[in-house]
């Protein structure tokens, strides 16, 4: 069954972390509130991605939460994982959906209204929308305006999370806007307790969410 909930859709960085941290951090989060997690490697080989990936599954199983890999559809279907995640330079969603199968999660980057219809018709479940603030995660990055946040929205009839720079304290740019949830990196990864950092997001992205049904 292909169910989930993007509201705190958190995306992990094990960038200066020992792997027994790094899924530390990744657990607590999950604990704190987290609704859906994102394992995002870029450096790792693929068979450390999948090893990587392995362990954050059973975490992840345990706590009833989907796993997404970024990138890459291979280590995704290797590891058993939920989902997988495909930006503008990775696989196109309509060959992931011909390879993964209808019951996969399989999410895209969507900067502009035509590559988020474009992902709508390939076949995408959910589309991530940023950056809406700079950030120190993603070096290369354009940003998107809420206004194109909310044409995205109104385009297409899948859930859209917002991403890029989100904080607790940052969301007031996006009332209104009807997204389903919200993605944060450093928000919870940076924070030195990232059980509290997930569930105030939680909160946080709750309310505003309320906010986005009444366009
Ligand atoms: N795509 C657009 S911005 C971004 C990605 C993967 C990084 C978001 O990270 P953070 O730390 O929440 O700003
Ligand atoms: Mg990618």
């Amino acid at each position: 069954m292909k169910t989930f909930n993007p509201l705190l859709y958190f995306i992990t960085d094990s960038t200066g972390l020992t792997e027994a941290e790094f899924l530390q951090k990744a657990e607590a989060a999950i604990e704190g509130g987290a609704t859906l997690v994102q394992l995002r490697e870029k450096e790792k080989s693929t068979r450390a991605y999948m090893q990587l990936a392995e362990k954050m599954h059973i975490i992840t199983k345990k706590h009833g939460v989907p796993l997404i890999i970024d990138d890459r559809v291979d280590v995704a279907l290797a590891i058993g994982a939920e989902g997988v995640h495909l930006g503008q330079s990775d696989m196109p969603v309509h060959t992931a959906r011909q390879i993964l199968g209808d019951t996969f999660i399989i999410g895209a980057t969507a900067k502009t209204v035509p590559q988020a219809k474009e992902a709508f018709d390939a076949g995408a479940d959910y589309l991530g929308v940023g950056a809406i603030y700079p950030t120190t995660t993603k070096v290369i990055t354009v940003r998107t305006s809420p206004e194109t946040l909310l044409d995205i929205c109104r385009a297409v009839s899948l859930p859209v999370c917002a991403i890029g720079g989100l904080t607790k304290d940052n969301l007031d740019i996006l009332r209104g806007v009807p997204i389903s949830g919200i993605c944060a990196v450093s928000a919870i990864m940076r924070s030195e307790n990232p059980a509290v950092a997930a569930a105030e997001l939680r909160e946080a992205a709750g309310k505003l969410i309320e906010s986005g049904v009444v366009k």
